[in-house]
């Protein structure tokens, strides 16, 4: 028999560890909300930074606003000197204050405490009914600042087009701007297609110098609002758990895909539809 200290840390289970650094979704389809969701669904324990409050329904945005730079800060630097982080990923960062903030802690946890863990950013502009989400002038810190600290950034066809300055239009163009992405910021990048719509949904990654392809069958009437948080952070709690980058993807792709086939609906008081992503038993399909 052990003393009853024994027999306490016995029990006590223990699971990989991530980051989130995003926004929070009233709805709970994206943002820190989704990430939650998708780390416990996936065995991981995750924690939270959150950058910004947004009022929403799926589709509609009615008020955004910021959490000081301080306590954005603060969030991120508590968590970093305590708990064992295995990944991150960033998600809505709002404002201009907010990615520099970001940055620093980022830097400072890896100067301070020798930390590094592999960084997925999700480069979020605009929410999937084309609201705009970040600031204008965020977009050149991203690229100045965040992305170079990055393991992954994973745009959208929306998001590519902006930061290249340049139309995707087909497969063809998206490997071209995966290539000249990953080549521009020196990061690997995974471009998701599913706006591109064809019968497939297809993401095509660029890192190591070879382009793989992520394809599932494009699911069709379903409001997809929070797909893209889902993906990052499935990604991000398969890197915490030691997957490599390729096989994070190829399971992350599989999730999110069984989560919009098995999606919630639910009918607003104007009568519409209001969708969500159901991540409910999924880790025991993919
Ligand atoms: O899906 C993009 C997104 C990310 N993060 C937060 C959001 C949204 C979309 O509405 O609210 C917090």
């Amino acid at each position: 028999m052990g003393t009853q200290e024994d027999r306490r840390s016995q029990s006590a289970a223990t699971a990989p560890v991530a980051l989130t650094i995003a926004g929070s979704d009233s709805s709970a389809g994206a943002g820190v909300q989704a990430d939650l969701k998708t780390f416990s669904s996936l065995d991981v324990y995750g924690l939270t930074a959150v950058t910004c409050v947004v009022a929403e329904i799926p589709g509609q945005i009615s008020r955004i606003e910021p959490v000081s730079t301080d306590l954005v800060r603060e969030q991120i630097m508590v968590l970093c000197r305590n708990f064992p982080i295995a990944a991150a990923k960033t998600g809505l960062l709002y404002a201009a204050e907010i990615v520099e903030t970001v940055v620093c802690a980022l830097a400072d946890v890896s100067a301070k405490f020798a930390k590094r863990f592999p960084l997925v950013i999700d480069p979020v502009i605009t929410a999937t009914s084309g609201d705009r989400l970040l600031e204008p002038g965020a977009i050149e810190l991203y690229e100045s600042k965040l992305f170079p600290l990055a393991t992954l950034i994973t745009p959208n066809i929306d998001e590519a087009e902006k930061l290249l300055g340049q139309k995707i239009r087909d497969r063809q163009s998206m490997e071209k701007a995966a290539r000249a992405l990953a080549r521009k910021y020196r990061v690997s990048t995974l471009i998701k297609g599913g706006h591109l719509a064809g019968s497939s949904a297809i993401d095509l990654l660029f890192a190591g110098g070879k382009i793989t392809e992520f394809a599932a069958p494009f699911i069709r009437e379903v409001a997809t609002h929070g797909t893209g948080c889902t993906y990052s952070a499935a990604i991000t709690a398969s890197l915490a758990s030691g997957l490599s980058l390729e096989k994070a993807i190829g399971r992350a792709k599989k999730f999110v895909t069984a989560s919009i086939a098995q999606h919630f609906r639910w009918t607003s008081s104007s009568g519409e539809n209001l969708d969500a992503l159901n991540l409910d038993e999924l880790n025991h399909s993919i």
